[in-house]
């Protein structure tokens, strides 16, 4: 598997205004873009940093697993993704590593590009997306 970069570094909120007010704001980071992506029920603002986005994830219902991180963990880092060259090929090249898959096949994600979730209890705590805009 090649990594090219940190795609995006999400973060659970409660207020999705709130939280763009302290990166955009306080920090002085560009916000791109809001979008919603209903079948992960969350409500999503990009802000980019570099080569690289912050992504802020307010759920949209009880059923978002955002909402039960938020529940559970409170606010903070959520995940970390990646971008890799062939997610189909890196997806193959984890399940022979023994990682545990949450998605087996790659998915749509936002901006058009192509996502899987790797399960944090085999990625040492830290829940991990592999995405790619190629594929
Ligand atoms: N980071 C680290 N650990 C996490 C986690 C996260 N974001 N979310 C859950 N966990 C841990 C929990 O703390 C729990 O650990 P313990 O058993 O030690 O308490 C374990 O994983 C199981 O968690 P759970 O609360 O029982 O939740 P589920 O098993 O129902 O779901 C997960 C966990 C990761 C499989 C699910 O949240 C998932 O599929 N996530 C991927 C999809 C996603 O997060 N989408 C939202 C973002 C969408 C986007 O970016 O577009």
């Amino acid at each position: 598997m090649a990594i090219k970069k940190i795609a995006h570094i999400a973060i659970a909120v409660h207020d999705l205004a709130e939280q763009i007010r302290h990166y955009r704001d306080v920090l002085g980071l560009e916000l791109v873009g809001e979008e919603v992506v209903e079948d992960q029920g969350v409500r999503v603002a990009f802000l980019r940093v570099g080569e690289s986005t912050i992504e802020l994830l307010q759920p949209l219902n009880d059923a978002s697993p955002v909402a039960k991180f938020l529940a559970k963990r409170g606010q903070g880092i959520h995940h970390i993704a990646f971008d890799v060259d062939n997610l189909a090929k890196s997806l193959s090249e984890m399940r022979e590593k023994e990682i545990r898959l949450i998605d087996e096949n790659p998915r749509a994600g936002g901006h058009g590009s192509q996502i899987a979730f790797l399960h944090p209890k085999s990625t040492h705590g830290v829940l991990t997306e592999l995405c790619s805009v190629e594929s």
